[in-house]
């Protein structure tokens, strides 16, 4: 007998079929006959809208009467990803929905396939965000995310007949949008410019130039089962001033709606780079946008109609957790609410804050901890800026009573000293608030012991970790149901979708021969899906039967995709040389899907590079089929479903000390791929869960990496040393993927040959010996389904829900609504 826990649908699949058509009727105006899938797409979610829309306004209600402790996730991004599907499977109606479509003669696939996702974000930090919301939910915690609704999302992804990046805006809000419900009565006004002024007694009053309406896009975020729904609310800009009356009265019609314009230019567009930021002001007015908004939306929401609300009680209302240090501005704003709007002193609204403030660091890498000038800080946010640097002052006073180290405190500066000075936003964030985690066990100790170091030393207490985790509603039960269904029948339960621990039962499975050729035909099969999705979508002609290898991630220097495409390449020298017999060769798809910063000048030429090898590789007769390089564009949430499941092996070869945690690597392993990785982020712990003999580890560790780093690394030497490796890079030298041309690729090579920052060459060697493993396993299929079955089995602890649980007790101190 299997138990199923799945929630029961609240409506049978006639009354499904009656509101849709009520839909179609009076909000599309269609009939069932005229209706077209992208119809029956809005009509549909109207529906789970409306069916869910008690649930929503009783937690809103629970949530304000109670008195649990509410989470706020400030995100500059959220990638949602389709919300259709994932709205019914949480809500119970699936089959509803199925059975309702297919009556009124539509596909499911079709209407679901309608939605266009909202790519609100870059990659995984996004990506993060939007588990973590479901998980909150799917709990039962109280919780808002709070972001920006961009009218243009994550830029679309095209390759030219070069093979190079082109980037289309995204405007995903061309068609109708039924999830978003925007509340132009509950907007906020957010200041910009100006100056402060000090009024008769002594207060500060900041008297701004410019201001633009907020305006909150509300979306339901629905528990999994949990009969809760909580609220993802994006702001959007809107202009105050419709028209500038003194241009008006000029007829100068044209230039009166200027002002508009740039005032709804701040939420227009999500700013492409991941962990490489711009310091453009712009970006600033983002973050400040959102976070003074959501600040004091969330005065609004927990004082209703109170004039003199006692804020003393506002760290027992609501955590904000800081989602890098994107909305850090949120410190200072939170205190000049305090001190200006409020009245409160200046040590009370301090102690609100930091009990208020939580940070979340997400890097390694210097350059992707922000940094913004003073003067623009300044020019944009006079008070802010006035305030930065109180508690700047005020905590190197506190940091004097505390080390004797004079050169110490000069490095915790929140504001650096000399010409041009720099607020970090790193610091303020920790300084400013009660916890900083990073998100990965690894992660999590470099940070100490590197990034923050100095914190650490003198608040070693402020300092933990939440290992990084993604939702098997969407990455397991929505991407892979040939999955789900195994697992269920396994376990004889379907709880696992909100206990994923549970998947350790599947262990002893892996010991039945009949259960791993079941768990090998579902991967084939998804594998047969995948390759009709891409012929479908992209005209690719994949072969099934092949192993498919997949590194999907965005593109990067330090995430390594020259080093998969060296090894490739070498793969093909060998093979062109007769070095290898063509006939040995393992047949390999290999599957690249990365999208680059339109800035990031070595990562879109690697992009060209791969799909150049993938041309020159796929059609040489020589290579018989054996080799076989793809790279899908544009690289999203809706592929990543479909391409998961359907993978063999995954590639997580960043180099060591540099990828904080990586979430792919979850979601691969959750969903039965073996990975071949370095010690990095969280490929450490999942090793250490699912086995050192079920993991292909290579590389160097990160004591290692420094090592080599302090003794002067010299790429070439790694260059001269392996014969594979001079080929490789030769034969990109050469021409073989440029039509001849031997400067296409220059730049790339020198970077190889001369700095190689991230180490790619020294690792190369490692990278290439372990692959014999890799196909040794896979020649013998019951042996890799078992390992790979394992990897499922172990990998429970990888859910957002386990992620957000450790939050709750190690840094919020909420749980979930009575
Ligand atoms: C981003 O996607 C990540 C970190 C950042 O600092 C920025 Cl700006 C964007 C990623 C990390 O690179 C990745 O290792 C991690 O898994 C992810 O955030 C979620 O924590």
């Amino acid at each position: 007998m299997t138990e199923i826990t799945a929630p029961k649908s609240p409506v049978t699949t006639e009354e499904f079929t009656d509101r849709i058509r009520e839909q179609l009727k009076y909000a599309q105006g269609v009939t069932p006959e005229q209706a077209t899938p992208a119809d029956v797409y809005v009509a549909s979610s109207l529906v789970v809208r409306h069916y869910l829309q008690d649930a929503w306004f009783k937690t809103q209600q629970d949530m304000v009467n109670g008195n649990t402790k509410a989470v706020g996730y400030l995100s500059a991004e959220f990638l949602m990803g389709k919300q259709l599907r994932n709205a019914l499977l949480n809500a119970g109606m699936i089959d509803q929905f199925d059975a309702a479509v297919e009556g009124l003669g539509f596909k499911p696939q079709d209407v679901i396939d309608a939605e266009y996702e909202p790519a609100l974000g870059n990659g995984g930090l996004g990506r993060l965000a939007a588990c973590f919301i479901d998980s909150l939910a799917s709990l039962g915690v109280p919780a808002f995310g709070y972001g920006i609704q961009y009218r243009y999302g994550i830029f679309k992804q095209e390759f030219d007949k070069d093979g190079k990046q082109i980037e289309k805006p995204e405007y995903w809000l061309a068609n109708e949008e039924p999830w978003g419900h925007t509340d132009y009565n509950r907007s906020q006004r957010v200041n910009f410019g100006g100056k402060v002024v000090t009024r008769a007694d002594g207060s500060k009053e900041w008297q701004p130039e410019w201001s633009v309406r907020a305006v909150p896009v509300d979306y339901m975020v629905p528990g999994y089962a949990s009969g809760r729904v909580n609220t993802l609310r994006l702001w959007t800009a809107k202009s105050y001033d419709e028209f500038d009356l003194a241009t008006f009265n000029k007829s100068d019609y044209l230039n009166a709606v200027k002002p508009k314009v740039k005032a709804e230019d701040i939420s227009k567009i999500l700013y492409p780079e991941d962990s490489t930021p711009q310091g453009k002001a712009l970006r600033l007015e983002q973050q400040y946008f959102f976070v003074s908004a959501s600040i004091h939306d969330a005065i609004r929401v927990f004082y209703p109609g109170q004039d003199k609300p006692d804020l003393t009680t506002f760290p027992d209302k609501i955590t904000f957790q800081l989602n890098d240090t994107h909305p850090v501005i949120g410190i200072p704003e939170l205190m000049r609410v305090l001190i200006d709007e409020y009245g409160y002193d200046w040590n009370t609204a301090w102690d609100i804050t930091t009990r208020t403030f939580n940070y979340t660091c997400h890097t390694l890498l210097p350059e992707a901890l922000e940094v913004w000038p003073a003067k623009l800080i300044g020019e944009l946010l006079p008070r802010h800026l006035e305030i930065i640097k109180a508690i700047n002052t005020n905590f190197l006073a506190e940091l004097a009573t505390k080390t004797r180290d004079k050169a110490k405190i000069d490095r915790m500066r929140i504001v650096t000293e000399g010409e041009n000075p720099q607020v970090r936003m790193a610091y303020l964030a920790t300084a400013g608030g009660s916890h900083v985690n990073g998100v990965a066990e690894l992660h999590s100790e470099l940070l100490k012991d590197v990034t923050l170091r100095d914190f650490s030393d003198i608040y070693p207490d402020k300092f933990t970790n939440v290992t990084n985790g993604v939702t098997p509603r969407r990455f397991i039960r929505l991407a892979n149901p040939r999955l789900s269904a195994l697992i269920t029948e396994g376990l004889g339960t379907d709880r696992w979708l909100s206990d994923l621990e549970l998947l350790k039962g599947l262990e002893p499975l892996a010991k039945d021969d009949e259960f791993v050729k079941k768990f090998a035909a579902v991967k084939q099969a998804n594998k047969e899906d995948f390759a009709a999705y891409a012929k479908r979508e992209y005209g690719f002609e994949l072969d099934p039967n092949t192993m498919f290898n997949t590194m999907v991630k965005r593109l990067h220097e330090y995430k390594r995709q020259s080093l998969k495409i060296l090894a490739l390449i070498a793969k093909y020298a060998d093979i062109k040389s007769g070095k290898v017999n063509v006939d040995d060769v393992l047949p390999r798809t290999v599957i690249f899907g990365a999208k680059a910063a339109p800035g990031y000048y070595l990562a879109k030429m690697t992009i060209q590079l791969i799909n150049n090898v993938a041309r020159v590789v796929n059609n040489d007769p020589d290579v018989k089929g054996k080799l076989n390089v793809y790279f899908p564009w544009n690289y999203n949430v809706r592929l990543a479903q479909h391409l998961i499941p359907a993978t063999d092996l995954d590639e997580q070869i960043s180099q060591a000390g540099k990828e904080a945690s990586g979430t792919g690597n979850m979601k691969f392993a959750l969903n039965g791929a073996m990975t071949v990785g370095t010690l990095d982020g969280a490929n450490v712990e999942i090793r250490e869960r699912v086995g050192a003999e079920n993991f292909f580890l290579f590389g160097m560790t990160v004591d290692e990496v420094d090592k080599l780093y302090e003794e002067g690394y010299s790429p070439a030497k790694y260059y001269e040393a392996d014969p594979r490796l001079k080929a490789a890079i030769d034969m990109v030298s050469d021409g073989t993927f440029s039509n001849g041309d031997r400067n296409t690729y220059a730049p790339l090579v020198a970077d190889w040959l001369t700095k190689d920052w991230f180490m790619t060459l020294a690792d190369f060697t490692a990278y290439t010996e372990i692959q014999s493993d890799i196909e040794a396993l896979y020649r013998q299929p019951l042996e890799w389904n078992r390992k790979a079955l394992l990897n499922v089995a172990n990998s429970g602890y990888f859910s957002s829900d386990r992620s957000i649980t450790d939050y709750l007790t190690r840094i919020w101190h909420t749980g979930p609504l009575a």
